[in-house]
């Protein structure tokens, strides 16, 4: 289980890339490059990365619509996630889905979806295909803290358990939904818990701890991999962003002193002083990841800005007749 160096610092890679992609995103929607719904993910990155380094090729990876950083870490072109933002033809899904519902089907990654909850009975889907092909792959399947009081969540865990469905339902629980406190919303707070009316396996984890992250989701994974078995995983984060573009960054709902009390907790920062203090990493190495990513992330931004809008004749291209 335990990590090597290279593999530690594509952690430390995946989750700047997140970052500076999603910083570019911002500013590209203030110059209104991006409209429409744009939920960032910065924060958060940990959960992501953590997770998926636990997964292989193969796996189906599910979440909700703060999805841009999950195909980045699965290796979707970068190029082709921007221009879907921007809404033209050589985006992902050829400018079809926008922010919310990016899909790469072939590497696994199963969207982007919009509805709060409504991808755990698709996740729960996924894991009966592959139980039924006698595949072995496993579904991870991410969503927020205000999904849990939803009843398909509820269906979904029911069957995961009584059909013993290969899939790990991870919970980010980042306090707010839009902008009520999950206090406000949920009977108990210990979001794990929620597990326990269908004895599912249950835990919470520091969802900011990339190296945590990466060892519990591991474990759920082996298990459902060997045994196939469900867990539910609440991973603790906070979202250093507003809700959405349309919601500044601490917003009434949350005090300005907690805002910044929670960004001193960066995940990112925090690896890279972990693994500088591990003789892992140094500022010399962190400056060429950096220059890298910048070039990854600039060369996105100039593939979108040069990519055409779509067609009027794909208008009616890729819907149910
Ligand atoms: C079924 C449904 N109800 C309401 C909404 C409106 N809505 C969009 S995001 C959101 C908050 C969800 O919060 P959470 O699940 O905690 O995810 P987070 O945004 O914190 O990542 C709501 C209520 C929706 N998209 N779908």
């Amino acid at each position: 289980m335990l990590l090597s160096k290279d593999q530690l610092i594509d952690l430390y890679r995946k989750m700047y890339l997140i970052r500076r992609f999603e910083e570019k995103c911002a500013e590209a929607y203030t110059q209104q490059k991006i409209g429409g719904f744009c939920h960032l993910y910065i924060g958060q990155e940990a959960t992501a990365v953590g997770s998926l380094a636990a997964i292989k090729p193969g796996d189906y990876v599910f979440t909700a619509y703060r999805d841009h950083g999950h195909p980045l870490v699965m290796g979707s072109d970068p190029g082709k996630i921007m221009a879907e933002l921007y809404g033209r033809s050589g985006g992902i899904c050829r400018g079809k889905s926008g922010s919310m519902h990016l899909t790469d089907v072939e590497r696994g990654f199963m969207g982007g979806h919009a509805i709060v909850g409504t991808h755990t009975a698709l996740a729960a889907g996924a894991a009966f295909a592959s139980k039924y092909r006698n595949e072995d792959n496993v579904t991870l399947c991410f969503f927020g803290e205000g999904a849990v009081n939803a009843g398909v969540v509820h269906e979904a865990f029911n069957m995961a358990v009584l059909w013993r469905l290969p899939v790990i339902f991870i919970c980010e629980n980042n306090r707010y939904g839009m902008g009520t406190p999950v206090e406000r919303a949920s009977a108990i707070y210990d979001i794990a818990q929620k597990g326990c009316a269908y004895d599912m396996a249950r835990f919470h984890i520091d969802g900011m701890n990339v190296l945590e992250v990466y060892e519990q989701v591991k474990k759920a994974v082996d298990m459902a991999r060997n045994l196939s078995v469900p867990t539910f995983i609440e991973a603790r984060v906070y979202r250093f962003m507003g809700h959405s573009m349309s919601d500044p960054s601490h917003g009434h709902y949350r005090t300005k002193e907690e805002w910044e009390a929670q960004k001193k907790q960066d995940p990112i920062a925090n690896l890279f002083n972990k693994l500088s203090k591990d003789g892992v990493m140094n500022e010399e190495m962190k400056k060429e990841i950096e220059a890298e990513i910048e070039k990854v992330v600039s060369d996105a931004v100039a593939f979108a800005d040069a990519s055409p809008w779509p067609g009027q004749e794909t208008i009616e291209e890729d819907i149910y007749a």
